[in-house]
């Protein structure tokens, strides 16, 4: 985003990188929907970028399948890790997720190109527990939460390259989650132009399942869908 953009937001006196519909939503929100910019040194993002360019690589780019929740995406799966990014997942671990948490294995790596966006879904609770922590590489973007019963709520997640967001609890279930498009991408009126983003999601597993395969999704209207990813695996 323009730096006078983002020099105007830091002065903000509510929590810069998250807005809403209005003070009740954002106050009972607080807690489920946060947003911990510069959570990453840009040392660590590097890390982490380099280590997954050469996977992300490997695999094509996806456009349109017929009721595929993301539009211009490829990923990833990943369970082995250097150890500098296990170190970077652990601080996640510890500040995202309660001592009581297991997580799903292995963590998500999703890779948007600059057009990719990802429409409005609520994660499955088949597949995924309370929780998802997210950490943005390389370009910002605009997470949209929206109520599923009552529209008229909303909040807006403004995600910086090296930013970590945490959904929990009501912000995870009761709200609709998406990534904008590069048209649509804004955070009030400040432009968020989208280029290629790279995002490292880790998910608690359900309470009373046994671990699974990650990724699948509800769309917001609750009709059960296609896994995030493709069908391809
Ligand atoms: O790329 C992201 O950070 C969001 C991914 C997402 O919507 C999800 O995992 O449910």
């Amino acid at each position: 985003m323009a730096g006078s953009g983002r020099r105007a937001l830091r002065t903000l006196p509510v929590p810069a990188w998250v807005r809403g519909s209005g003070s009740t939503v954002l106050s009972r929100l607080r807690d489920a929907a946060v947003v911990r910019p510069g959570f990453l040194t840009a040392a660590e993002e590097e890390t982490l970028s380099r280590e997954l360019e050469p996977e992300l690589r490997r695999r094509r780019y996806e456009y349109d399948h017929w009721d595929a929740a993301i539009h211009g995406f490829r990923e990833t799966e990943k369970s082995r890790w250097s150890e500098a990014s296990r170190a970077i997942l652990q601080r996640v671990q510890a500040v995202a997720f309660g001592p009581g948490q297991t997580l799903l294995s292995p963590v998500h790596v999703l890779d948007l190109e600059p057009r990719g966006f990802i429409k409005p879904h609520v994660d499955s609770i088949k597949f995924c527990g309370d929780t998802i922590a997210g950490l943005s590489l390389l370009s910002p973007s605009v997470m949209r939460l929206v109520h599923t019963q009552e529209p008229g709520e909303w909040l807006e997640l403004l995600l910086e390259p090296g930013s970590l967001y945490i959904l929990r609890g009501s912000a995870r279930y009761d709200f609709s989650h998406e990534i904008l498009r590069d048209e649509e991408s804004f955070f009030g009126e400040h432009r968020v132009p989208r280029g290629r983003r790279i995002s490292v999601i880790c998910r608690s597993l359900p309470e009373d399942t046994g671990p699974t395969k990650p990724g699948h999704l509800l769309p917001a209207d609750g009709t059960p869908s296609a896994p995030l990813a493709s069908q391809t695996h």
